[in-house]
Parts: C-alpha cells; structure tokens; sequence
C-alpha cells in the first residue's frame, strides 16, 4: 500500500496550507533522525491518524492498538499510566482529569442503579458529597462506617453491594483502616475494594499487594508534588481499567491532558526524595506541637499516641507529611494561628513543596453537616498541616510565632 503521507502535494501549497502542515508538507511523524529524549515528550495532539480506512476500522473493532484519540488513549498518558502501575504493582492504570474523576469513574465502572457501596465515615469532603448527594440521584446507596474497625464493614455489607471504599489515612482525620482484614470480608461478599493511596502514595504503602481491587489517587497531591496540576489515578486489573477507560471515560470524559500527564510524570521522578523530607519535617512539627502549652491535641500517625500508630507502622512504610491539631481555645484560637501564619500557605490542597495550612470543618470538609462533624471525629477547631519541604526550622518558627498570639 502507498504510503499516503510521503505522497507530494498535487500542486505548490499555499500559505495558508504551509501554516497547517508545515514547510514541504513534512512528516510530522519523522524528524529525519533519531530522537532518544531523555524526558517523555509531551505528545500535544488530539487526534493520531490512519493509515488506511481499513486501518482505523481494525482500531475501531478493538484489533489493533494505534492510538486513535487522545479522550481514549495518548502516548505521555500511556507513559505515565505505564509508571504508576508499575509503582503500584498493578497490572495496568488510568489517567483522568483529577482525583474526583478518576472516584466517579471508579464508582460508575463497579456500580449501576440499586448498587450499593460501603465507605469509611471521613473522606475528602468531595467524595462524602458525592457518595450523599450525587450518587444518591443515580440510585447508587452509600453507607459510611467508622473505618479504625473492619467489623462496622461487615456489618454494613448487603447482597447488593459491590464497592467498599477506603480512604488510609483518612482526610483530615488521619484514622487508618487495616486494608487486609476489610479485603478479606469484603471479598467474602463478592465486593470490590478500592483504596484512595493519595495520603501515602505508592513509596510508603501498596493497597494491592495488601488485597485491595483499584487504587485511587488525586495525584493532584504528592505525585504532582509541586501545586501546579490537577489529576487522578485509578490503577488495578487490566480488564478492570480496559472498561473503566473504553466506556465510562469514553462516555464521561474525563480524560487527563498530555501537559498534565507530563507534569505528574516529571514529579514522580522525585517522588521519593521528596517524600523522605515530607516525613521528616512532618515528624519534627508534630512533636513540637505536642509539646507546646497552647496545643490541646495533635493527630500524627508517626506519634505514639497515635491510636493506630502499631497499624501505621506494620501497613506503611513511613507516616507521611499530613498533620491535624487542635489547639486550646477550639475554633477561635485555630482561626487565629490560620489568619497569623507567615511561611505557612492558607490554602486547600496537600502534599505541595510549599506547606499549606486549612481549616477543614469550614473548607475542605464543609460539606459535611456540624452534627456529621462531630459524629466522625472532625473537631470544628481542627487545623489541617500539609507538611512542605521548606527548612523544618523556618516550619516551626512560623507556627510558634502564630501560636503565641492565642
Ligand atoms: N482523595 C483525597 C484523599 C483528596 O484529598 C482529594 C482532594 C481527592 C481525592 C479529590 O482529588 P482532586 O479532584 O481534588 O484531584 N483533596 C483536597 C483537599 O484536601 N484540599 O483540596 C482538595
């Protein structure tokens, strides 16, 4: 068959033609050498053509694996989707557009109406929203449970559930839960598990290689690491990422740009080194924080008083760079460290370079209600710390400074 791109043009093209495909209608495929960059290059196309129709009706009946479209499928996605599984021990992975993208596609790929799905009671307050609001209006029930015991799981498990959802460490509350022995019921059921790993992410904990079906991870967090993109990641069996990518991706659309995808690959190439430094800060302001006068209570898995501190230490491999406290005056002297902190960022968000302070009860976990609040243990006078990689020092010096105006 003629190679149909190497054909010349049948007449001198004009100007106009030039600006679209280039000088002497050069192969856009071919740059007349070998390329070998070292960084992934940023496959910047929507669409990937064909040779033939026949050939694009073979990619269309699924026999051939050219890429087709970059909604379905791109090179610096399959890169970095490509890496993830690998870090995950996952057979295959998915990109999507954000973390919630990627717990929505999750949720569609496993459940239809009259399905059922059991989470832990904290959970990001977008994924709370979805599982009370927005999943409700599709008919698809969720039962949140206290998730410290794997027993309320098995209590909540009915024979129309098909998804049990974990979130360890939870957000902002830090309660892990023991993904092995929730697997074990949950399997016994018949039922999926799905482990949001954002909070650890693959260098300090691998849910699959513990029982669980799918990871989740904003990646927006520490794989991203330096708070400049928004995106998601599901990893799991390979015919489990195949539909989730071939029919609710392909119909829902929430595919991750190649910029984006790019991004999260250059991140990952740090991930540990950056993430060995999160823990270290993290573990020096928590113990200051533990020690100071006007600090009534710090939740740190790394900590001893930790309530699941021999969980932490036997399900990870380190305790990452979150935080949560509450200090003496509740609600009102944790507005004033927050309205007084100098280095520390006021902003929603985690596992930036930059440290990030929040208030969760009125910001990332407002959508759940005061009595909500209370029932899962989120204090309205909790402050969230997103632990960065600025000098510890220059860290503690600005909380102190804050603290000493309560
Ligand atoms: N899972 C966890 C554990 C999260 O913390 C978040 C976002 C998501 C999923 C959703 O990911 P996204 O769509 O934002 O990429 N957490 C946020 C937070 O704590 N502050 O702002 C967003």
């Amino acid at each position: 068959m003629a190679d149909r791109r190497r054909e010349p043009p049948p007449h001198e093209p004009g100007f106009a033609t030039i600006c679209v495909h280039g000088k002497k209608h050069l192969d856009k495929h071919e740059v007349g050498r070998p390329i070998r960059a070292v960084s992934t290059p940023i496959f910047q196309s929507s669409t990937f053509a064909f040779e033939s129709v026949e050939h694009g009706a073979a990619v269309f009946r699924g026999e051939d694996p050219s890429y087709v479209y970059t909604r379905l499928g791109n090179p610096t996605q399959a890169a970095l989707e490509t890496e993830l599984a690998f870090l995950e021990q996952g057979e295959a992975a998915l990109a999507l557009a954000s973390g919630m993208a990627a717990a929505t596609t999750a949720v569609l790929n496993c459940c239809r109406t009259g399905d059922h799905i059991v989470a832990g009671d904290t959970l990001y307050g977008g994924t709370h929203q979805l599982f009370t609001q927005t999943l409700p209006r599709l008919g698809i029930a969720v039962t949140e449970v206290p998730a410290q015991d794997p027993r309320n799981f098995a209590d909540a498990i009915t024979e129309r559930t098909k998804l049990v959802y974990l979130e360890t460490p939870a957000n902002p509350t830090l309660v892990l839960t023991d993904i092995a022995a929730v697997a074990e019921i949950a399997h016994r059921h018949g039922a999926l598990v799905l482990v949001d790993n954002t909070f650890c992410t693959p260098y300090l904990q691998n849910p699959l290689l513990l029982g669980a079906d799918v990871v989740l991870h904003s990646a927006t967090k520490y794989i991203g690491g330096h708070g400049d993109t928004v995106a998601g990641i599901l990893v799991g069996r390979q015919d489990w990422i195949l539909q989730a990518r071939m029919e609710i991706l392909r119909d829902l659309g929430g595919c991750i740009s190649p910029f984006n995808a790019w991004l999260l690959l250059r991140g990952l190439k740090t991930l540990p080194v950056r993430m060995d430094r999160h823990m270290e800060n993290a573990m020096e302001v928590a113990q200051f924080l533990a020690y100071h006068p006007k600090v009534a209570e710090v939740i740190y898995p790394g900590l001893k008083t930790h309530p699941q501190h021999d969980l932490a230490k036997r399900q990870q491999r380190g305790f990452g760079g979150m935080i949560s406290f509450m200090v003496e005056g509740g609600r009102e002297a944790g507005r004033t460290v927050m309205d007084n902190v100098r280095l520390c960022t006021l902003a929603v968000s985690l596992g930036d370079v930059d440290t990030l302070i929040e208030h969760p009860a009125s910001m990332t976990h407002s959508t759940y209600g005061e009595d909500e609040l209370k029932k899962v243990g989120i204090d309205p006078g909790m402050v969230r710390l997103s632990v960065g990689l600025e000098n510890v020092e220059d860290i503690i010096a600005d909380l102190r400074q804050a603290l000493a105006l309560i």
